[in-house]
């Protein structure tokens, strides 16, 4: 489905409420008609100007900011006693050879107290082989965790019986990264049993808490984007949508970032240590990919056939990880592909004797999945991480190609039956590779093949970043994957010939638009071969799309505007607030009624007016500011822990810049703002400073490890903050921390803690950002500039609650042409006393970072550091007036966490599948508690007598 997202402007200012936008047009005009709204215009996102987006309090959209998940056929907290599951397609001949193991199958496992605690201890035992005299944490976590995992199973597997009986349409999200954070937890909140467990546990002698600190954070991820992909596929089971996670199961994830002499430091994040028992090995699951090699021509019946054989072969093994769902029975799977060395060997090595030799080359195999790259934006240009793109695409649409040929359906169905999502281009390479398959495997011709590859591919996009938009060299590709560069020139031919039509004399277009660049060495463009293959492109926020379609992919725009749209990010409720911070998710429960919120956060847009006219506001600010008191005192203690710093956690602002480290985020703008408050410290008399608001401000992040600037950025936060921390004069007022090796399970005790967070990035140059929509569901206040999602979420939580600072996008850009100009930044008094103290060593010994900063001086201010500094100081004198106000603050933290509704990625998805995807949910009939009531899926079942 093509449809474009369609903004519309609601003429009738006396009715203030918000109704259900839809994206189909004719749906919502009836919809607002009937809400009596007039329609008086209709505008395409398409017309909008980008200044829009650059216009404080603009609101174009209007647009519902929940999402309604469809009432669930059951509630799993009824889930007390025996419990009957669904049964499906039994045929006459199972039932005489097994019905009486079909009968010891027919229940779920137990959940009470006694069932759990039997199930922990025999794995332990008989699973994991450890003695009663040998318990540690360690085994207790392994143990509980499998005995979690075989409730999930039966669950998992019943999902995928009805799935496979009723062939709906099947999502696959095609992802380099998902950065999936810890597991036990988040499966025992979304099946309900965390009490269960907890119970359990502890009459064993264990405390919950402290067995999932045993827990391996798996990082497969870089940032954004993994962990988008990770809370997609929670939304996604939570909406019961058919869906599969496709990836690589690296064995060593994002490195570790240890801090020594104020550097960075990476170690190996080897997370599979103590094994893993969320995953799933399926060495059923097998497929043989190939690399290098040659083509040829062959004649089969009379019909040409191209073969491309010869080169390497190794083997994808596929890895499942179930993934559960909030409140539903439904489970999807995680599929991760590892690398072996195919089974066939050198014999022509091993029988000259040289059997080291023939190992050796095999062992290569495994090393496709070793690593996950840590870059972030910007591509690794190594030949291995190609093979990585290609390994897992190809596995995957072998797997995908596979279930579809068993259902004996035409390939005229096939995109009718299968979406697949690229999260940004790495995975690009899948689209080639079903052409392929179609074309040389299946016969297909081009055009019939062609068309099922793009109705059956949608595209993410997720930065606009040039330096981060992937090109592989030709040759690369011819040497790597000689057949896909073949069907490469074949598409872009044909795209060529059909856009030769419309802009025949337009050669420079031509050249832009090509899949081709024709620079030295030549260079495919993924991107562009990504958009030609989709039915669809979007970005991850509104003024990203934005952008997308007006610089990034004018041309592209220009030639297909119906391809483009937008679906901005969300973040799940159910990890990052619902774990992460119970204590304030208690208190939305009590206050609100019930947890149906964390279902479906949109139900919380009306708690403040309803506290405020029952008069519990009062009270419910109260045990709110308890309650972040307590989370900042977490982060107090793992600060202490760790970096042996003490802080006051009780009167003093936590001020939280997390993410990773890049120019474009500027970490360095806050950087140079801690230094300025140092300053103005040292220069007040104790009196004025016991006047000034207390803060920590917090940094967290990696920088990718051939990225100096970044690493240096690092360097001079450490530094600083050591001259800060150790000031006897100031240190009582203002402290620095940097939190080392920053990942999703630090995210959750580090972001309930804060009371202002940082996203700061200079305008148009972060695509949404997520931390931002986490922060604001825990209830801190956003300082930002208005990019990336902070523009829609001032929009939803009001331009009040939000500190804005900042030059727009079009300022940008004009700042920038003057810079190339020669136009140099305006330092002023302030931030040349910062820049002084810097270069005469006040503020630590920073040689290092001097260059940098001449650079900037000198008119090499590309993030707009110096141009934005001033406003972003009155922004910061801002979010300390108002933080001296306590019940003010925390009001707007109120209104801040229940008007981000919209920022569920529940809605995101809901968008996808509408708009993008044309998914249906499908949810497991209901289990029942008695036999006679049992859902039975297939007529020759019922057949079968029951007593
Ligand atoms: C990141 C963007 C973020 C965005 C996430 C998820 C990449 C390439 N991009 O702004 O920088 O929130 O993607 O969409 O990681």
């Amino acid at each position: 489905m093509q449809t474009p997202t369609n903004i519309y402007e609601i003429k009738n200012s006396n009715k203030e409420e918000k109704i259900e936008l839809s994206n189909n047009q004719q749906e919502t005009e009836e919809k607002m008609n009937f809400a009596g709204y007039e329609v008086n215009t209709v505008m395409s996102t398409f017309e909008r100007k980008l200044s829009d987006f650059a216009q404080e309090g603009k609101q174009t959209l209007k647009r519902s900011s929940s999402i309604k998940k469809r009432d669930s056929l059951y509630k799993l907290t009824d889930f007390s006693e025996k419990i009957f599951r669904p049964e499906f397609q039994m045929n006459e001949k199972l039932k005489e050879k097994s019905e009486k193991l079909w009968r010891m199958m027919e229940s779920y496992l137990p959940r009470d107290k006694q069932s759990i605690q039997k199930s922990i201890i025999d794995h332990i035992e008989y699973t994991l082989a450890r003695t009663r005299f040998s318990l540690d944490k360690q085994i207790i976590y392994q143990g509980t965790s499998l005995s979690v995992r075989d409730r999930l199973l039966e669950a998992w597997n019943d999902s995928q019986s009805v799935i496979k009986i009723n062939h709906p349409k099947r999502l696959y999200y095609l992802s380099i990264e998902f950065l999936l954070g810890r597991l036990l937890q988040n499966a025992l909140i979304n099946f309900k049993m965390e009490d269960k467990y907890k119970e359990a546990l502890n009459e064993l002698g264990y405390k919950i808490e402290e067995i999932y600190e045993r827990e391996n954070d798996p990082a497969l991820g870089n940032g954004g984007l993994g962990r988008l992909a990770a809370c997609y596929l929670d939304s996604l089971t939570t909406l019961n949508y058919p869906a599969w996670g496709y990836g690589i199961r690296y064995d060593y994830g994002i490195f570790r970032q240890a801090i020594e002499n104020c550097q960075q430091i990476e170690l190996p994040d080897y997370w599979l240590t103590k094994g893993n028992p969320w995953e799933i090995m399926r060495i059923d699951i097998n497929y043989k990919i190939r690399f290098y090699g040659h083509c040829r021509d062959e004649y089969k019946n009379g019909r040409k056939v191209r073969i491309w054989e010869g080169g390497q072969e190794v083997e994808a093994i596929a890895f499942d990880t179930v993934i559960p769902g909030w409140d539903t029975l439904n489970c999807n799977t995680l599929r991760l592909w590892k690398s072996y060395p195919s089974r066939e060997f050198n014999f022509e090595s091993f029988n000259k004797g040289d059997y080291a030799s023939a190992v050796a080359e095999k062992d290569q195999a495994s090393y496709i999945t070793s690593v996950l790259y840590p870059n972030d934006s910007t591509p690794a240009g190594k030949e291995l991480r190609l093979k990585q793109q290609y390994f897992f695409c190809c596995a995957t649409i072998n797997d995908i190609v596979k279930r579809f040929v068993n259902s004996n359906m035409p390939w005229s169905e096939f995109s009718n039956k299968n979406a697949m999502q690229l999260n940004d281009t790495h995975p690009t390479i899948a689209a080639v590779e079903l052409l392929r398959q179609l074309i040389d495997d299946y016969f297909l011709d081009y055009n019939e093949a062609y068309e099922i590859v793009r109705k059956s591919f949608g595209y993410t996009n997720h930065t606009v970043l040039p330096e981060a938009l992937e090109r592989w060299s030709v040759d690369l590709i011819s040497k790597l994957l000689p057949r896909h560069m073949e069907l490469i020139f074949l598409i872009n031919h044909f795209f060529l010939e059909e856009v030769k039509k419309r802009y025949s004399q337009n050669l420079d277009k031509l050249a832009r638009l090509s899949i081709i660049e024709e620079s030295t060495p030549k260079m495919v463009r993924m991107a562009n071969l990504c958009i030609i293959c989709s039915h669809t492109v979007n970005g991850v926020a509104e003024i990203h799309s934005e952008l997308l379609r007006t610089t990034l992919f004018k041309d592209f725009h220009e030639l297909f505007p119906k391809k483009f749209t937008n679906v901005t990010n969300g973040v799940t409720s159910r990890r990052w607030i619902y774990c992460a911070f119970r204590e304030l998710s208690n208190l939305l429960t009590e206050y609100y009624g019930c947890e149906d919120w964390v279902g479906e956060l949109g139900l919380l847009e009306q708690l403040p007016e309803k506290l405020q006219n029952n008069g519990k506001l009062d009270r419910f600010l109260e045990e709110f500011g308890n309650a972040k008191i307590l989370a900042k005192k977490r982060l107090a203690h793992w600060v202490k822990d760790h970096l042996k710093i003490e802080l006051n956690y009780e009167n003093c602002m936590f001020d939280v810049m997390v993410k990773r480290m890049h120019e474009y985020k500027r970490q360095f703008m806050n950087a140079l703002y801690c230094v300025y408050r140092y300053l103005t410290l040292k220069d007040m008399s104790q009196q004025e400073r016991e006047k000034q608001i207390k803060r920590v401000t917090f940094f967290g992040g990696k920088a990718a490890p051939g990225y100096t600037v970044a690493k240096n950025i690092i360097r001079f936060i450490n530094t600083i903050s050591k001259v800060i921390n150790n000031d006897p004069e100031t240190n009582k007022y203002f402290k620095v921390v940097f939190l080392p090796d920053y990942k999703v399970s630090l995210a959750q005790i580090i972001i309930p803690a804060a009371d202002l967070s940082q996203h700061i990035s200079t305008a148009g140059t972060e695509a949404s950002g997520t931390s931002n929509m986490k922060f604001c569901m825990t209830g801190s206040l956003i300082i930002g500039t208005r990019d990336g999602a902070n523009i829609e979420i001032a929009d939803e939580i009001g331009q009040e609650n939000i500190f804005f600072f900042g030059k727009n996008v079009i300022e940008i850009e004009k700042i920038r042409a003057a810079q190339r100009n020669g136009a140099k930044p305006d330092v002023g008094g302030r931030l040349k006393k910062v820049f002084d103290s810097i270069f005469s060593g006040r503020v630590g010994d920073n040689n290092y970072i001097k260059d940098y900063i001449n650079g900037i001086l000198n008119g090499n201010d590309f993030y707009c550091i110096c141009y934005d500094f001033y406003d972003y100081l009155a922004a910061q004198e801002k979010a300390d007036l108002i933080y001296s106000d306590k019940r003010n603050w925390r009001n707007k933290c109120l209104n801040t966490i229940c008007k981000m509704g919209f920022f569920s990625t529940d809605r995101s998805i809901q968008s996808y599948a509408e708009n993008i995807w044309g998914l249906t949910p499908i949810e497991l009939p209901k289990p029942v508690n008695e036999i006679s009531k049992r859902v039975i899926s297939s007529s020759n079942l019922k057949n079968i007598e029951m007593n």
